[in-house]
């Protein structure tokens, strides 16, 4: 793991014009390496630099007395900061070439870049945050829609990680009572039954493993693919559903030539909605082979297809190709120009998919058709709104583990087996538990999750 002794550095802010933008530099040095690029406007640049405030001035090239931005900055004495480090913030103005000096100047002078999320590991590791607290932090950041956000503010609060510390308390008392009774002769301590403990952690771990689908859901999204072949009103329904022109659309067959994608908010729920390429029989034409072959990825990395027929005009054979390729997955047949008078007979085409009929042009069923994905995508319930919704597949598969060690614990014990067998059970499912906190894990798994945060954060 990288040492979280250097000085970190980095421009936390998005790139692009904007604003402000700031350069955050964390550890021992950041205070002395910003003194060297800090002059005040006011006062002298070698009295003490005052905690917590703001500070106007400007940033100087060392080298050359060069001015390089007027700036506020702030300084945070350890340990009362994001990453329990001392952390010195520079707002500078939000052009990226200035904030590229400034981050050049801090490195020059001894800070080393940041890695991804490395100001929040250093959080984690330091004790400011466990690590589903650290995790929240990437979602918020990352959050597309309210209930998203709401979700991952929750998890920063720490409400996941206090009801996983309230079962792993239950185990770990579980577990030292067992353990005395393998160390000591049996009247030596009370008796005990432990069943009951064993019982309600399991219990407790279902409860949060019940809402993690949903939870998962409003957290990633629904990539949800609108395949169906050229000109049925694929790019008409992404528009009508969006309430706006993003896609081209046109008379002529083979209009969309590439997957496009865009996200709708239904009810809090992220739905990644992707135009693709009608999908057509045969095609000489290259560019279009390349389109369609974008469809068919597109329908495979789908968790729901929307799949789109014309109804006024009967079924045609590719039409029944394009229904093969959604075999295995959540679909919807969306049965498009109901305006117009009907013709194709769908009874037989992919008859265990809802049906919903609807007319891209005039808006006719639309809201049918957004029950229909919602009714899919959260199994018809809507989200409890003060109860723990785990949200990610990673403490959903640490929980389903955790459950499975306890619900053997229990059997094992309920069958009277010595407490060796108990034990290794229980603490197989601390570990799990402790993935999810952090408590137990390993430096891969840090890498893995952290890696995904951007730098700067
Ligand atoms: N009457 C009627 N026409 C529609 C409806 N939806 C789309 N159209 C028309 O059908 C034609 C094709 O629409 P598009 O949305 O471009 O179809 P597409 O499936 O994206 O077609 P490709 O991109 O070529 O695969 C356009 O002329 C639309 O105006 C509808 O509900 N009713
Ligand atoms: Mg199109």
């Amino acid at each position: 793991m990288k040492s979280l002794d250097d000085t970190i550095a980095a421009i936390s802010t998005p790139l692009g014009q904007g604003g402000i933008g700031i350069v955050r530099m964390s550890g021992p040095e950041a205070l002395p390496i910003a003194r060297r690029l800090f002059r005040p406007s006011r006062g002298r640049a070698d009295a003490p630099w005052p905690a917590f405030r703001l500070r106007h001035g400007f940033i100087v090239d060392p080298a050359t007395g060069a001015r390089v931005d007027e700036v506020l900055a702030a300084y945070m004495p350890a340990p009362r900061t994001y990453t329990r480090q001392d952390i010195v913030e520079i707002n500078g103005h939000g052009g990226i070439v200035a904030l590229r000096r400034i981050l050049e100047l801090a490195l020059r002078e001894g800070a080393r870049l940041a890695e991804p999320g490395e100001f929040t590991l250093r959080a984690f590791v330091n004790g400011r945050m466990d690590l589903a607290q650290a995790e929240a932090v990437l979602d918020i950041v990352n959050a597309q829609t309210d209930a998203a956000l709401r979700l991952a503010v929750g998890q920063l609060e720490g409400r996941l990680s206090g009801e996983v510390r309230a079962v792993r308390e239950r185990l770990v008392a579980a577990l030292v009572y067992l353990e005395a009774t393998i160390d000591f002769v049996e009247d030596e301590i009370p008796p005990q039954d432990i069943g009951p403990a064993l019982r309600e952690a399991a219990d407790a771990i279902r409860g949060l493993l019940r809402g993690a689908d949903q939870g998962i859901v409003y957290r990633q999204g629904i990539r949800t693919a609108i395949v169906g072949r050229p000109n049925v009103g694929k790019s008409s329904l992404l528009n009508a559903l969006l309430r706006t022109d993003r896609a081209i659309v046109t008379p002529i067959p083979g209009t969309t030539r590439d997957t496009l994608e865009e996200t709708l908010n239904l009810q809090g729920v992220p739905f990644v909605l992707v135009d693709t390429a009608g999908i057509a029989g045969a095609t000489a034409d290259p560019v279009e082979q390349l389109g369609i072959e974008r469809s068919r990825r597109a329908v495979r990395q789908a968790d729901l297809v929307l799949v789109v027929v014309d109804g006024s005009e009967p079924l045609r054979p590719e039409d029944r190709a394009i229904a093969e390729l959604t075999e295995g997955r959540a679909a919807i047949v969306v049965i498009n120009k109901c305006d117009l008078p009907t013709v194709a007979d769908v009874t037989e085409f992919l008859p265990s998919a809802p049906r919903v009929r609807i007319s891209a042009l005039t808006g006719e069923g639309l809201d049918n058709l957004r029950a229909a994905m919602l009714e899919l995508a959260l199994g018809g319930e809507a989200m409890a709104s003060n109860g723990i919704l785990v949200g990610s597949v990673r403490h959903k598969e640490a929980l389903a583990r955790a459950l499975d060690h306890v619900e053997k614990a229990e059997a094992t014990y309920r069958q009277g087996l010595p407490a060796d067998f108990v034990t290794i059970d229980l603490r197989a499912a601390l570990d799990a538990l402790g993935e999810i906190t952090g408590q137990t894990v390993t430096p891969d798994l840090l890498d893995n999750i952290f890696a995904n945060f951007c730098i700067g954060k």
